[in-house]
């Protein structure tokens, strides 16, 4: 079969482009771990007040590592504020009290759909001190734009550092 020297050459960058593609994309799989977030468990949102989420906040697993469970509802995150120390490793378990919301953190990888019925989960590391929003980025009604939490990572040497120098 006669193929043409142009035609020939752009099956061969093809090849090479597809090849390429293909390879990132297991690279980021297998090397760099990249995975859908899924849900971890199921919950009936009627009775999310039984659950270890009638009292969500963080809870101390010690060493700096921590668990902290959020509610999510129209059209606030419970709790609104969270405080951690400089490089807790955050395992963030989050519900939907009625309809679909995000759960996205700024500057970090962590970005969950909150569908009713299913416990949505993500791990992260708080490295640099600062303030970052936990936003909501599924439309969900009229009060969707002030859907947002905060968490604030405080530089815990420092602090002591100050606490010390004002004795
Ligand atoms: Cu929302």
């Amino acid at each position: 079969m006669h193929i043409d020297e142009l035609e020939r050459y752009w099956l061969i960058a093809v090849s090479v482009a597809l090849g390429a593609f293909g390879a990132a994309l297991l690279a980021s799989v297998f090397i760099f771990r990249v995975q859908l977030p899924s849900p971890v468990a199921r919950i009936d949102p009627a009775e999310i007040n039984e659950s270890a989420f009638a009292e969500p906040g963080l809870k101390d697993m010690g060493d700096n590592t921590y668990a902290a469970l959020f509610v999510a509802q129209m059209w606030a995150f419970t709790p609104g504020e969270i405080r951690l120390p400089k490089g807790a490793d955050v395992t963030f378990f989050v519900v939907s009290r009625d309809i679909s919301h995000g759960f996205f953190i700024e500057q970090h990888n962590v970005n969950l759909m909150l569908l009713p019925g299913q416990i949505a989960s993500a791990t992260t590391r708080f490295n640099r001190p600062g303030t970052y929003r936990i936003i909501c980025h599924e439309f969900c009604g009229p009060g969707h734009q002030n859907m947002v939490a905060t968490i604030i990572v405080e530089d815990t040497e420092q602090s002591t550092a100050e606490e010390a120098a004002a004795e």
